[in-house]
């Protein structure tokens, strides 16, 4: 054998071993939720047009309907899904412990959660770009931070909430006392009973508690924004199985409203691309051709499952958080890109 042949078996000897270990190391949670036939989704249950818990015991919003698309991607049916409400600081352990398998309850992306060394766990596209904000009241005259100086201001904690408000009065040089609470129920009854002149959280938050106040026009919310609080599904770190369908779901979500398909019109873009062999990337992304789903571990039509489910993106956006919800927060970046926002998905190819 001469050494070049040599070369080539120990090469081969070692990407089949690389091989066998791919395999091992590709058990995923995935596998575990199929088995199980449930999945289980941390959500907030406290704030309405995000995740909300209603008095029949059902849940809705916009992260309860990216549980509910991940469900129907991953076992067919949007019905499968346990909620488990779960405050701030419960989050990431509840991850870790493997009590829920994807925590979608507005948790904002950054580095220290995202990282190994930090919190370890590994976040989906983005499916709502937020800001922190601060919220007081109209009676008050304050108008911004600095009127704010050497005040009580209630807050969340085990946040990046509580964070960014202590940057950004060290930035202005200004004191402050943060009054901590465990979740927004609490923030907002000690901001309404007067403990605090001023509550802060991402804007989305004080607009939905805001939207359940007596006279939500007693209170304003400062043009101030704090800082970027990009909010995403999250996963355990190292499983790239999970990750990649949470990841592909959500752009399947933003791809479907950039191609206009619909709840309602789904059957007859389905038909209508399964007659004509030409529509190429429509076929893929519903997987009449490509093999898409198979590729992620999913079935083939798990895109046409979850706009049945759900609808697309803009189609959820509404229900919950557009004109005519009770929240009710204009579009602008969470908009697709060809409608001025930031939302775009890579190819479905
Ligand atoms: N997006 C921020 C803040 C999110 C957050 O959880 N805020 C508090 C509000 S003060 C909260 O617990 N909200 C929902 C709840 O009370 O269940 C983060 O990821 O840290």
């Amino acid at each position: 054998m001469t050494r070049r042949m040599l070369s080539g078996v120990i090469g081969l000897a070692m990407i089949s071993t690389s091989c066998a270990n791919l395999e091992v190391g590709n058990t995923s949670r995935l596998d575990l939720i199929q088995k199980r036939g449930e999945l289980n989704c941390g959500v907030s249950g406290k704030i309405p047009g995000f995740s909300f818990l209603r008095s029949d015991g059902s849940y809705e919003g916009l992260d309860v309907d990216i549980c509910k698309a991940m469900a129907a991607a991953i076992l067919g049916s949007s019905e499968k899904v346990q909620f488990r409400p779960l405050t701030a600081p419960e989050r990431f352990t509840a991850l870790k412990t493997g009590e829920i398998d994807i925590l979608s309850r507005n948790t904002t992306v950054n580095l220290s959660r995202d990282a190994v060394g930090g919190n370890g766990v590994t976040f989906g596209p983005v499916i709502f770009h937020d800001g922190q904000g601060v919220m007081v009241k109209k009676k008050t005259g304050i108008k911004n931070l600095n009127d704010l100086a050497n005040s009580d201001i209630c807050v969340g904690s085990g946040t990046t909430t509580e964070q960014n408000l202590n940057d950004a009065f060290q930035e202005r040089n200004l004191s402050y006392k943060p009054i901590k609470y465990q979740d927004l129920n609490q923030v907002v009854a000690g901001y309404l009973q007067d403990r605090c002149k001023a509550m802060t959280s991402d804007k989305s938050q004080l607009a939905a508690a805001r939207s359940s106040f007596q006279k939500p026009d007693d209170h304003i919310i400062l043009k101030t924004v704090l800082s970027k609080e990009p909010l995403a599904p999250a996963s355990i770190g190292g499983d790239q199985r999970l990750e990649d369908a949470i990841r592909w779901v959500i752009y399947a979500l933003i791809a479907a409203e950039e191609f206009e398909i619909t709840q309602n019109n789904i059957d007859s873009k389905l038909i209508e691309a399964k007659e004509n062999p030409s529509k190429m990337s429509i076929r893929r992304f519903l997987g009449i051709d490509g093999g898409l789903g198979k590729k992620l571990g999913l079935e083939n039509d798990f895109i046409v499952k979850i706009i049945k489910s759900t609808g697309n993106y803009g189609e959820i956006y509404n229900r919950h958080l557009g004109q005519n919800s009770s929240v009710s927060i204009k579009r602008g970046l969470n908009n697709t890109y060809k409608k001025g926002g930031v939302l775009i998905a890579p190819p479905l190819n």
